[in-house]
């Protein structure tokens, strides 16, 4: 009841709605009214209330509750089903869980803090609570595994349209999950799946953002860069959620109703730091040099080495000279 509560003042925000109202709406009694309105309070909501006028909202705190995404989200076709903690060792691990239980398509979970929060490779990711943005979004695309990575480009095409539509900043992707800010690493996204020959179990989507973080720890502070730092201002974390998962829907379904990535591509081409620079892919087999030429309709890399063989990169760690600390 509280969510619907939040709901009804949200949609008359500064304006008053009186006790009576609300209950008649909802259905409870005012007292009950009057119970959740002082929840909402003690969450951060500035509500004033005032005997016969009612209660009226007057700001919203940059809280990623569970309530406020539900309300934020009803009208996407991701994001409808929630999880919300405030400590978990990593959203990937606990998507996995749940995707493993059968939990649909567009399941996100978001956690404050992250314990074990998890990069590529068994490298750490470090989520700083109240600052940052820790989320998992499962997905059960109809496609063949080999196309998987596809979803990635498509993580991180969202993720920088969706920070540029907020805080006018243009963020750059280095190919092809990294979102990148003066040279910094802003966001990671980990894409995990389970997969059989031919189909796709599950794939979870794992988006890590630095926001307001103000001070990143030692290790990574080289690396590390956030919103705030570069814009030198804080920004709501909320509508940066907001604004990936819509258009994170948008890529995603147009990608896997037309069977398209065009729309993606242009995206991550238009923002690419990786296209005309030196690069260093390294993959199970080799380690190889060469300059970054193109990105294909299918979102590969195009490369071409010295000798003017050219090769198309479908997935691998691939560091860009300039950016990643490499010779
Ligand atoms: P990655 O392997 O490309 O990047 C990991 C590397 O990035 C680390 O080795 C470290 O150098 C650096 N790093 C660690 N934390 C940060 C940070 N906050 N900002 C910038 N650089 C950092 C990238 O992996 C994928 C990260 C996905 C994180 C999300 S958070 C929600 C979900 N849950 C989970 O456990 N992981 C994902």
């Amino acid at each position: 009841m509280k969510k619907e509560v939040l709901e009804v003042l949200k949609s008359n925000k500064n304006k008053f709605i009186s006790g009576e109202q609300l209950s008649n709406r909802l259905g409870v009694t005012r007292t009950s009214i009057w119970k959740y309105v002082n929840i909402l309070k003690k969450e951060g909501y500035r509500i004033e209330s005032i005997s016969r006028k009612g209660y009226k909202l007057i700001e919203e705190p940059d809280i990623l509750s569970k309530d406020e995404l539900l309300i934020e989200l009803k009208e996407e076709k991701l994001g409808n089903n929630i999880y919300y903690f405030e400590t978990i060792d990593s959203t990937n691990n606990y998507a996995k869980r749940l995707a493993l239980e059968g939990a649909v398509e567009g399941t996100i979970v978001f956690s404050e803090k992250q314990t074990g929060g998890r990069g590529r490779l068994g490298r750490m990711w470090s989520s700083l609570p109240g600052t940052s943005i820790s989320m998992s979004i499962i997905l059960r695309p109809t496609i063949h595994p080999n196309e998987a990575p596809k979803i990635t480009e498509i993580s991180a095409a969202a993720t920088a349209e969706a920070i540029t539509k907020v805080t006018n900043l243009q963020v750059g992707i280095k190919w092809p999950n990294d979102i990148i800010l003066n040279n910094k690493k802003v966001c990671g996204i980990l894409t995990e799946m389970s997969a059989e020959l031919n189909n796709i179990n599950y794939v979870i989507v794992g988006i890590g953002v630095n926001v307001n973080v103000d001070e990143f720890p030692e290790e990574i502070g080289n690396v590390a860069t956030s919103i705030k730092k570069v814009l030198g201002s804080e920004v709501s974390r909320k509508d940066i959620v907001i604004n990936m998962v819509k258009e994170f829907g948008d890529l995603y379904y147009d990608f896997i109703n037309t069977g398209s990535l065009e729309r993606t591509v242009d995206i991550c081409k238009k923002r690419s730091v990786t296209l005309g620079k030196i690069v260093r892919v390294m993959n199970k087999k080799e380690t190889i040099i060469a300059k970054a030429i193109d990105i294909t309709k299918n979102g590969e890399l195009v490369i071409r080495k010295d000798n003017g063989e050219t090769i198309k990169v479908i997935s691998g760690e691939v560091s860009v000279r300039g950016i990643d600390s490499y010779v």
